[in-house]
């Protein structure tokens, strides 16, 4: 039995439930993380050293780090759909998946930290306008990368598109400019198409 630990309001999380939406996995997933606690017990430090969530026990295989686990979970249990089988179309996935980290959650986390957890009162105007523009200015690669691809590495679903829809989804929730970036935007309602995430995914800021 696959179980998950982590709240349903972590972006990271929501890339591993997503992700076992979409492959169909029986599974159990536990609240911990913020107000919820449990992650400085002994016993999930036992699993994650971190003290951090998602972390994911499979049958005895335990896994934490968002990108990992997604990577984890595909290739067990979706080759040839969300896993790539062919190491060029897999590395064409991988690439945009640690992209993601670099790119887009670097200059988002101010701006959601900002928008989302800071009162009106408190909030660093400048520092929300900064990384709204670095990250708008990352997200222009990936439309234009779009214009030529239905998913993020080629015609179908695949791993890359989990943590970057995720995070999408965010930029298009927060009160930001969005500037027309219509191959993005043609991505995202094609992600919005999929019911795995609309439940998964498409959750209430906080
Ligand atoms: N790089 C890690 C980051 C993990 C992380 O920072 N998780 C956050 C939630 S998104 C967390 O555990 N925060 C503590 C909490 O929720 O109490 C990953 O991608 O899994």
């Amino acid at each position: 039995m696959l179980t998950v630990w982590g709240r349903n309001n972590s972006i990271n999380v929501q890339k591993v439930m997503w992700t076992v939406a979409e492959l169909g996995l029986e599974h159990q997933r536990h609240d911990v993380g913020r107000q919820f606690g449990g992650l400085d017990t002994v016993e999930f430090r036992a699993m994650n050293p971190n003290g951090l969530i998602p972390t994911i026990d499979d049958d005895g295989t335990i896994v934490w780090e968002s990108n990992a686990v997604v990577r984890y979970l595909a290739a067990k249990y979706g080759a040839g759909s969300l896993w790539p089988e062919d190491v060029a179309a897999r590395a064409a996935a991988d690439r945009w998946m640690d992209w993601m980290l670099g790119a887009i959650i670097p200059p988002m986390a101010p701006v959601f930290v900002g928008l989302i957890r800071t009162p009106p009162e408190d909030r660093d105007g400048a520092a929300i306008a900064a990384g709204a523009e670095l990250m708008t200015g990352n997200w222009r690669i990936l439309d234009e990368h779009l214009a030529a691809t239905p998913y993020v590495a080629g015609a179908d679903l695949t791993m890359a598109d989990i943590p970057l829809g995720c995070a999408c989804y965010r930029y298009y929730a927060l009160d930001i400019p969005h500037p027309d970036m219509p191959h993005l935007m043609a991505w995202y309602e094609r992600l919005q198409a999929r019911e795995a995430y609309r439940e998964h995914v498409m959750i209430e800021l906080s």
